[in-house]
């Protein structure tokens, strides 16, 4: 794992699964400080993303820890299969759960670290009463389901609130950002005291040697 500031994280919804493994150790290679696994439920949003089976295969192969984004609603239904893959961080959205302070509680009792993934209309007030309960908060600049869109600026004040409390009162969790991250826009968020990037169509894939790119976005 890399030790430096910022976490670069591979959206493997975007790796080339005709070759799978061979991706998932170039990114290694490249640097990859974890991968991040998109699971979607064709119902939370409106498209399919990763299966179980994808995710299960990249966690019990991959030498870096990997995140779990979980697209679907009543997420607390699958926490228990993740946790026992050994992932690092699991993201529930508050939107799609109705008793989300019970299920981030879930996730922390499993010895994984609790996050909360946000849609880009659900505000920073929504959500404040369950920030002690989080280890990683990540705000989507997009609406979530797609890569390959773009950055919603309306987003940026959210994400500043978000920094800001990250360490008040009871507080203690990082601020990571999904969608669109360029290298513009990895740029602008950094100075916004984001810590770690999902990174997909923007950033990494379709941009040449992932080394390279990797390189270029953690001198950032
Ligand atoms: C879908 C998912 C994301 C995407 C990622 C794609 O919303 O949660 O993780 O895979 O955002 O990145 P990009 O650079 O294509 O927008
Ligand atoms: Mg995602």
């Amino acid at each position: 794992m890399n030790t430096a500031d910022k976490l670069l994280l591979p959206s493997m919804m975007c790796a080339d699964f005709g070759r799978l493994a061979d991706d998932v150790a170039a990114l290694e290679e490249a640097g990859a400080d974890g991968f991040h696994l998109d699971l979607m439920d064709g119902t939370f949003v409106p498209n399919y993303g990763m299966g179980l089976q994808d995710i299960e295969w990249i966690s019990k192969n991959a030498h870096v820890p990997c995140d779990v984004h979980m697209m679907v609603e009543q997420p607390g239904r699958y926490i228990q299969k993740f946790a026992d893959l050994g992932v690092r961080v699991i993201y529930v959205h508050p939107e799609a759960d109705q008793h989300i302070a019970r299920t981030l509680a879930m996730i922390s009792a499993l010895g994984v670290k609790a996050g909360i993934a946000i849609n880009p209309g659900t505000s920073f007030a929504a959500v404040e009463t369950i920030l002690p309960l989080c280890d990683d908060v990540l705000v989507m600049t997009v609406n979530p389901g797609f890569a390959g869109q773009s950055w919603l600026d309306f987003v940026n004040p959210k994400i500043e609130q978000l920094v800001e409390a990250s360490n008040v009162g009871g507080n203690h969790y990082k601020v990571l950002v999904d969608g669109n991250c360029s290298p513009e826009r990895i740029a602008q968020a950094s100075k916004m005291g984001v810590q770690g990037f999902v990174l997909g169509t923007a950033g990494l894939f379709g941009h040449g040697p992932y080394a390279q790119s990797m390189a270029e976005l953690r001198a950032l």
